[in-house]
């Protein structure tokens, strides 16, 4: 028998979830994240603590989200445990003095890991749709995330039916949960539009506790305007690529792209469109951002394949006005299926990623400032780095008005390891690692990359380590321009007799 679902408001559909329950929240980034019963939830949190009573949720999301999910709750002081990627200021202010414990993941192996009992199960999955079907076929907004596997694990499900987004998406989506080992399959996916599932997840419409209203837009925030150094290490990406493929060590037709998150990713993508030497290309990636939806728009990207339109808003209402021009250029997929190593190693994905900063020897760190203050988290760089064709990372030479390098001799925490990161781009130039030793590594990424007034710093590192050595270090040393930056505030003429022993 079809099922009426029952509306209810986002204070009575809170009123479910109780002190130490475990939620799962759909979407990717601030794209198709929950808002109303999010803000609800940290209502309830405030009301119960302002009676002197505890509560506190654990929180699986697809990566970060909005501020009505990640900002409230953490404002709340409402978080039992957080997994994975956020970005939210007061999240990320919350887990650094240990309010919000919170543990990083690669982003496509979360769902299989609360599917295998890794972590405490989610009781409830709150997730954001366009619609729903009386036999409980859920259309998805503009992220997908986990909530495919959420939907099938947690006990109950509470929808936002957000009105923002047009019935018109079901299609966009592909919608595919592998069987777990020793039973999976490989996934049929050659190439970056080939479906393999369905464009709904489908739910037991006796889970679905209620529904609650909302036209509330995606809370993306807008992108920096890009600006001479992200131009610069754009252009650098571009003709690197350019080159590969004139000498023919990427195939003609050219390889499917991955790009990250943020300002640089979204400027590298805007000049690889410009660069007439590229021709039109495909995406497979996670996070389909501003840029990628203008190459679509004047046909350098002919498809591309995510996890999320984390587009801002005038750039998510134009492409809903003209839907059916995006219908066959676009597909929404759960991050184990946009991630996943597999399937990046059999297309050959091209990758670009951004470093906090990296090594002289080409290990990558994305993720801790200073080695101790999480930044954002390693979202999906890992799941690509290491099955590209060619992984790139970007990063600004310097950074914090030219206080800071982004090479140092050795990383202060490591997400990439030397071993996956082909090549390194600032806006100086290009170290192309592949085929190199450390030591021609080191002089590779402080000869092509480094800002003019750390090279003497990094040459003089370089004159007093260890000889006779493979990766030459001088350990009392390798972190003194970050010692020096704690100090004084710039790493600028880092003295090494300082820090050096003998
Ligand atoms: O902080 O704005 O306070 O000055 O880091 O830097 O230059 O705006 O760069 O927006 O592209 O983000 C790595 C964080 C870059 C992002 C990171 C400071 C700098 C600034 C941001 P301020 P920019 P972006 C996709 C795949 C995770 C890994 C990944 C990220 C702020 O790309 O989170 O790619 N990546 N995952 O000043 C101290 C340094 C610094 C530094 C920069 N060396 N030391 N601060 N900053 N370098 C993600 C998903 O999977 C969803």
């Amino acid at each position: 028998m079809e099922k009426t679902f029952k509306f209810m408001t986002a204070q009575e559909a809170a009123s479910y979830v109780n002190n130490g329950d475990v939620v799962g929240f759909s979407g990717f980034t601030p794209a198709g994240s929950p808002k109303e019963v999010s803000t609800a939830i940290a209502q309830r949190a405030e009301a119960f603590h302002a009676e002197g009573k505890p509560y506190k949720i654990g929180m699986y999301t697809g990566a970060s989200t909005g501020d009505s999910l990640d900002g409230a709750l953490a404002r709340a002081n409402a978080i039992l445990f957080r997994t994975p990627y956020q970005s939210n200021k007061d999240l990320r202010n919350a887990l650094n003095a240990e309010k919000a414990p919170y543990f990083d993941m690669h982003l496509s192996v979360l769902a299989q890991e609360l599917r295998y009992g890794f972590m405490p199960k989610p009781k409830f999955a709150i997730i954001e749709v366009c619609d729903v079907t009386p036999n409980g076929e859920l259309v998805l907004t503009a992220g997908v995330g986990i909530s495919p596997t959420i939907c099938t694990i947690a006990d109950h499900i509470i929808l936002e039916l957000n009105e923002n987004h047009p019935k018109e998406l079901r299609g966009f989506h592909d919608i595919y949960e592998p069987l777990d080992p020793p039973f999976r399959k490989e996934f049929p996916i050659y190439k970056p539009s080939d479906r393999i599932g369905s464009p709904v997840v489908k739910v037991d419409p006796s889970k679905i506790l209620g529904i609650v209203r909302t036209n509330r837009p995606d809370e993306v925030g807008g992108f920096t305007p890009t600006d001479e150094v992200t131009d610069n290490i754009g252009k650098n990406v571009a003709t690197f690529l350019a080159n590969e493929l004139k000498i023919g060590r990427v195939p003609s037709s050219f390889l499917p792209i991955q790009s990250g998150v943020g300002n640089i990713a979204n400027a590298v993508m805007a000049s690889l469109g410009a660069n007439p030497d590229i021709p039109p290309f495909q995406m497979y990636t996670e996070v389909i951002q501003d840029s990628v939806i203008e190459l679509i728009n004047n046909g350098h990207i002919t498809f591309a394949s995510g996890c999320s339109l984390t587009v801002s808003n005038p750039v998510l209402e134009g492409i809903y006005k003209n839907i059916e021009f995006f219908r066959d250029k676009l597909v929404l997929r759960p991050q184990e299926i946009s991630n996943n190593p597999e399937i990046a190693r059999r297309l050959g994905l091209i990758t670009i990623n951004t470093a906090l900063e990296a090594d002289i020897y080409g290990n990558v760190n994305s993720t801790h400032v200073m080695g101790s203050k999480m930044m954002n988290g390693i979202g999906g760089a890992g799941d690509f780095t290491r099955n590209a064709y060619i992984s790139i990372f970007t990063t600004p030479s310097t950074a914090k008005g030219g206080k800071i390098s982004a090479i140092v001799p050795m990383v202060t925490h490591v997400d990439q390891s030397e071993h996956s990161v082909n090549v390194i781009i600032t806006e100086h130039g290009v170290a192309d690692l592949r085929g190199k030793s450390p030591i021609q590594r080191a002089e590779e990424i402080i000869n092509n990359c480094v800002a003019p007034e750390y090279k003497q710093v990094l040459r003089d590192y370089m004159k007093m380590t260890d000889e006779g050595s493979h990766t030459p270090h001088d350990l009392a040393a390798c972190f003194g321009m970050h010692e020096q930056f704690l100090k004084t505030g710039s790493m600028l003429g880092t003295d090494w007799t300082e820090f050096h022993k003998n």
